[in-house]
């Protein structure tokens, strides 16, 4: 499924985030440290190569609700932003602090001039945000920034599950 807003295409994809070729950058749903771990940024950094990891290490740590961006060394992509999202129920507001992370990632997008991204549904896993709740902050912040979006065109969400895609194919039938 996809939808126009502006300039802008958001399309909802189930799939790997380390699998999409055809992308400027994905995302990573990372830790404070930057570091591997499980989930999206343990496939990220496997795929990606230790040069992700050396490059890494000189930005981290970061703060919940905040982004850096990297080389995508071996992945099929330029870019990697490394969002840091939200514990629930730890970091708090975790609402405002989830936004930050979708704003921080086009922010730097924008900067680099990249026109494609690829968004995992950051927070949902091991830092169990409730996935309806975070898919509609998620699109929201999309839909809101895309009027003033100059070089990012594409925005994927690729979406591990069934379950995720439904959820986020409901919400994106509903905006705008
Ligand atoms: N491609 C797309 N989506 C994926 C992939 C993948 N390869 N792998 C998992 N997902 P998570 P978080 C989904 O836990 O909640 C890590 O250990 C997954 O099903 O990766 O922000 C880090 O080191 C879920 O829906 O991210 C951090 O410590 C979503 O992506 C911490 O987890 C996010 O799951 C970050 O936790």
């Amino acid at each position: 499924m996809e939808r126009q807003f502006h300039s802008v295409t958001i399309q909802l994809a189930k799939g790997d985030i380390t699998r999409q070729p055809d992308l400027d950058a994905v995302i990573n749903a990372a830790n404070a440290g930057l570091m591997p771990g499980g989930g999206v940024a343990g496939a990220i950094h496997r795929a990606a190569g230790a040069e992700l990891e050396a490059a890494c290490r000189p930005l981290a740590p970061i703060d919940p609700g905040s982004a850096v961006i990297t080389p995508a060394f071996s992945l099929p992509n330029r870019h990697v932003i490394h969002c840091l999202g939200p514990v629930y129920g730890v970091d708090e507001p975790s609402d405002r602090l989830l936004t930050r992370c979708y704003e921080r990632a086009l922010d730097l997008a924008e900067e680099a001039k990249l026109g494609s991204l690829g968004f995992p549904a950051i927070s949902t896993g091991a830092f169990a945000y409730p996935k309806r709740d975070a898919a509609a902050i998620a699109l929201h912040v999309m839909v809101q920034r895309a009027p003033s979006l100059s070089a990012v065109r594409l925005i994927r969400f690729v979406l591990f599950s069934d379950d995720d895609l439904t959820i986020h194919r409901e919400i994106l039938a509903e905006l705008g």
